[in-house]
């Protein structure tokens, strides 16, 4: 899954791709590299970022989403809290609902998936992004996600989705410290075992950047590989990422040496 930010101030590639021409650009050469999913977000996530309205999300998105789904190249998933921009998202071409609030901030939203018959992801995150960094406690993280990502899941299915569109996600770096990442990237069999396909996004993100010695955004990549390789290895099957290409190759190695059968006859 590769990420298309048409925000001016996620993270790691605020300003980018705010024009609607570059954030096609970068759509394609993402397929190009290797990306079957594209998720397109027009408001970003990152600890105190500032709330984005609907309507300048929906004109940020769906132009862009129009674009890339006529394309062809890869599936169109819109990352959004908002039903309207989701609804939106949908009749423009997307055919997966990315909610990192996992239906909390708009329940309507599971009903939207379910009459669509779109895909959805559903991750964790401790209460909201305006103060999830805030000294986030849990008893045992692990268990924790495990149990919002089964009621969630739960509350999904009991709103029409048909549980096989379902993926979770234990939404690494959000509410999180560096030992609660770990300690869900360590036993990420634990959510895998829901039986849901799980996707892992800790692309570039800070904790890999604090392991590494105080390494900014842009020198995260091989920390990127490194927790991906091991979430594969772990049974994640949903990888997303900034930077494709790379990915792409390290996790095609990785999958090829934990399959028992890739390779067999070849
Ligand atoms: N992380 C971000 C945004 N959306 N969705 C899922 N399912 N999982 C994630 O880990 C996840 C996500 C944050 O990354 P990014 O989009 O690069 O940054 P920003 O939120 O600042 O736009």
């Amino acid at each position: 899954m590769g990420v298309v930010n048409v925000t001016p101030d996620s993270f790691s590639d605020g300003g980018l791709y705010l024009d609607a021409d570059a954030a096609v650009e970068h759509g394609l050469r993402l397929v190009a590299e290797g990306a079957d999913i594209l998720d397109v977000g027009g408001e970003s996530t990152r600890p105190g970022a500032e709330p984005v309205s609907e309507a300048e999300e929906r004109q940020r998105v769906l132009p862009v989403i129009e674009r890339l789904a006529q394309d062809g190249g890869a599936r169109i998933s819109i990352d959004t809290t908002k039903l309207a921009v989701a609804r939106a998202a949908l009749e423009a071409g997307a055919t997966l609902v990315n909610d990192v609030s996992a239906f909390r901030f708009e329940p309507a939203m599971a009903e939207l998936v379910a009459e669509t018959g779109a895909g959805c992801c559903l991750m964790h995150m401790l209460g909201e992004p305006r103060t999830m960094q805030q000294d986030p406690r849990y008893d045992d993280v692990v268990s924790e996600v495990k149990a919002f990502l089964e009621e969630r899941l739960a509350f999904a299915v009991s709103a029409g989705i048909d549980e096989e569109r379902v993926w979770l996600d234990p939404g690494i770096g959000f509410g999180k410290t560096v030992e609660h990442n770990l300690e869900l990237l360590r036993r990420l069999d634990e959510i895998v075992a829901i039986g849901r396909p799980v996707v892992v996004g800790a692309s570039r993100k800070s904790f890999l950047g604090k392991l590494a010695g105080g390494r900014d955004e842009g020198e995260r990549l091989p920390g990127t590989i490194a927790t991906n390789v091991l979430a594969l290895e772990r049974g994640a099957s949903v990888f997303r990422v900034h930077d494709v290409a790379q990915n792409a190759d390290a996790l095609a190695v990785a999958a090829a040496t934990v399959s028992r059968h890739v390779g067999e006859g070849a």
